[in-house]
């Protein structure tokens, strides 16, 4: 009998099919978003699933769940599984990382551009019907060419943003992380480590690229934003969370930074009200990723996680291998 995987959410059709070649499949293509006792019923008897983030995997759910062998996330990040929890219960968690690092990095570059050029906020006042002259200052926004380009966080797609700034727009980048790269990729990437108050201090344009923990929560909040250029830009593509966003909206609304991109948002899909009101901010709905190519890559990778793991003990991507051994 063939194993029983879930697909918790709507995914490419040929991804079901070639899951059905080794599985019985239950899948969920009307996307409906299942509460958490939701997700346990519909995991009876299923020894594998295929997550997205808005699937939280915990102790509960896994207590609830014991047929459950492996939790397959598509999707880099990975704070909607309790990994500790988890391998305490013996369960296999993998993401899916490489397939999606250029394509984020393009991402966060056109939202910076988006943001400091001012693109989407001169857009709407055209199409309102609102422009009628030239003016010297219209829509005047940050030089981004040359300037200095900091990166909170320096994981893969960090160093893919770091390169685009360095070789395709000569920025100087700076760089902090928990631990600093070694030199032969600082020079690869042509960044350099500094402390997270000289990147607040010093950054034109500031990316936030790193993961979201309970350590990381709230990494910019007032007193961050305070230590920042009134003329600088803050873009975030890591996880919503990671930016106090009523104070972000604050900090916008009063003039203390000039303005930000952001496509990951505490609570979202909900939007921080104060945030929808600001001009200076460009929203995107958790987009980064999103090019057909990257996003069947993401789940071509997930289901080869569970066809790898469940047929042949072999995941390609594990996050705790520990699992394995044992
Ligand atoms: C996913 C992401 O599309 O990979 C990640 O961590 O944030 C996105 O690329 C999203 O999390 C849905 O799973």
């Amino acid at each position: 009998m063939k194993p029983a995987v879930l697909v918790a959410r709507a995914v490419f059709p040929e991804v079901l099919d070639k899951l059905a070649q080794h599985f019985e499949v239950s899948s969920n293509q009307d996307d409906v978003l299942w509460t958490p006792t939701e997700l346990a019923q519909q995991l009876q008897g299923q020894q594998g699933v295929f997550t997205t983030g808005s699937q939280r995997i915990d102790a509960a759910l896994l207590a609830a769940c014991p047929d459950l062998k492996i939790c397959a996330n598509m999707a880099v990040g990975y704070n909607n599984f309790d990994l500790d929890a988890m391998t305490e219960a013996g369960v296999l968690a993998t993401n899916t990382p490489d397939v999606l690092t250029e394509t984020t990095a393009d991402f966060g570059f056109a939202l910076l551009l988006a943001t400091a050029r001012r693109i989407s906020e001169s857009e709407h006042f055209l199409r309102a019907g609102l422009w009628n002259h030239w003016r010297y200052d219209l829509f005047a926004g940050a030089e981004v060419h040359g300037r200095t380009l900091g990166i909170l966080g320096m994981g893969r797609i960090g160093q893919g943003i770091a390169k685009r700034g360095a070789f395709g727009f000569g920025m100087k980048v700076i760089y902090h992380n928990r631990s600093r790269l070694d030199d032969a990729t600082e020079a690869t990437c042509q960044a350099r480590w500094v402390s997270k108050e000289e990147l607040l201090r010093n950054s034109d344009h500031l990316m936030l690229v790193l993961p979201y923990s309970a350590a990381s929560h709230h990494s910019i909040g007032q007193l961050e934003l305070a230590q920042m250029k009134h003329t600088a830009t803050l873009v975030n593509i890591a996880r919503g969370g990671i930016v106090d966003d009523a104070a972000l909206a604050a900090a916008l609304r009063t003039g203390q930074l000039a303005a930000a991109g952001l496509d990951v948002f505490e609570g979202e899909p909900v939007v921080h009200p104060d945030l929808l009101a600001c001009h200076n901010v460009v929203l995107t709905p958790h987009i980064a990723s999103a090019t057909q190519p990257t996003r069947l890559a993401m789940a071509q990778l997930a289901a080869d996680n569970l066809i790898g793991f469940l047929l042949h003990g072999k995941p390609l991507t594990p996050l705790n291998p520990q699992v394995l051994a044992a």
